[in-house]
């Protein structure tokens, strides 16, 4: 599934209101839920929050009060100048929405902490809104540590090169999980998947999944130098459909914690695992086009006739009448072209763990992924930052 963080994440600030908006979603199942379906209703809950990249992070302290914008005025003029700093006629605010809110949103959209042209914060991300501030420069005080790894992220010191687990991400290991930060660490120096404690605490067991499947299905495919967020969010339930998320607007993924662990292991929790990183592959291996031209080999849409610019052209994220001579692994996979693509990225993996196990499609797809991910791989590790400055 593909998701927007939204629901999902807690934020240092306002803890009650996050627990009530999880008790919310919920009764919606996540892997069949669209990415827009998200977004109904939110704008209700527009709050000045900060989506917090890691437990105990320091931000600066803005009050709502901060000099930039004294006083909009009225909420009219405030979502007027909101637009005109992001250039995002769609934001909006929803009845609940006060001015104090929106001139602290706007305050915090402002700010570009290294003077860079890159702002700090967004409340958008590629026309959709967002119920939390998330981060927009990926490098918010230009010392080439990336935000999520920097003890400091908005004080520009001269660090090491990251060889480890960061201290601050470290996940402290209790008596019953006393080898979860080994897990942690291997997974992240084996597989760049970086798992960090969030709103819930990442689970031996689904940590120890995760580090099987990435040493085994995952290493089919070409070494990329990444790095996977993978945070562990309470909302996450334990049935399949809950159990994993992708969030765009984050470049993260998230995973169930202890908080919903019923002591053993989900038997669909490495394909949903995967499911996910097919997510984040997308996002950063492939263009729009590169995926209406992978589905187009499977038959999945005719001849590629148009190019879309985002991934979340209606063209790849709505749902048509399947195919006749298409192939789907799955029929979830006849969603949209994401979640097919998701379903196919596990499928190229584990094929035998299909219905339909067809070797060749398979293969098909893996050495066509591992030419897109060879040809953005050097990029990635050169410029890890600047490249995801782009988003
Ligand atoms: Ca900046
Ligand atoms: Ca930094
Ligand atoms: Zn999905």
């Amino acid at each position: 599934m593909l998701r927007s963080f939204n629901k999902m994440t807690n934020s240092i600030k306002f803890p009650t209101q996050v627990q009530k908006i999880f008790r919310s979603i919920l009764i919606g199942s996540i892997l069949f839920t669209s990415l827009l379906s998200f977004h109904s209703g939110f704008a209700e809950e527009l709050q000045c929050r900060l989506f917090s990249i890691y437990p105990n992070v320091q931000y600066p302290v803005i009050s709502p009060e901060l000099k930039v914008v004294k006083n909009p005025g009225s909420i009219n003029s405030a979502i007027k100048m909101i637009r005109a700093l992001t250039g995002h006629n769609e934001f909006k605010s929803g009845d609940k929405t006060s001015l104090k809110t929106l001139q602290c949103i706007l305050n915090h959209l402002y700010l570009d902490s290294d003077s860079d042209g890159i702002k700090d914060w967004k409340i958008m991300d590629r026309g959709r809104m967002l119920s939390h501030l998330v981060p927009n420069d990926p490098d918010w005080d230009n010392d080439q540590i990336l935000n999520f790894l920097d003890p400091h992220p908005f004080d520009k010191k001269i660090l090491p090169k990251i060889t480890k687990v960061p201290a601050h991400l470290k996940i402290e290991p209790t008596m019953k999980h006393s080898s979860i930060n080994d897990l942690q660490e291997k997974l992240f120096l084996r597989c760049g998947i970086l798992a960090i404690n969030h709103t819930d605490q990442h689970s031996l067991e689904n940590l120890s999944a995760a580090l099987k499947v990435c040493e085994n299905e995952l290493a089919l495919l070409s070494n990329s130098n990444s790095i996977i967020i993978m945070y562990a969010f309470v909302g996450h339930g334990y049935t399949n459909t809950q159990l994993a998320a992708f969030h765009p607007e984050l470049n993260a993924m998230s995973i169930q914690g202890i908080t919903h662990f019923n002591g053993k292991k989900n038997k669909e929790f490495d394909k949903t695992f995967l499911h996910e990183i097919g997510h984040y592959y997308t996002f950063q291996f492939l263009s729009p086009t590169d995926l209406l031209e992978i589905a187009s080999q499977f038959k999945v849409v005719d001849a590629v006739e148009t190019q879309p610019t985002s991934f979340f052209d209606p063209s790849l994220l709505s749902r048509k009448e399947p195919n006749k001579f298409g192939f789907y692994p799955t029929p979830y996979s006849k969603k949209n072209l994401h979640e097919w693509f998701s379903e196919m990225f596990v499928f190229t993996l584990v094929p035998d763990k299909f219905r339909n196990p067809q070797k060749a499609y398979a293969m098909q797809f893996r050495s066509w992924l591992n030419q897109k991910i060879k040809r953005s791989a050097p990029v990635m590790s050169a410029s890890l930052s600047s490249s995801q400055k782009e988003r």
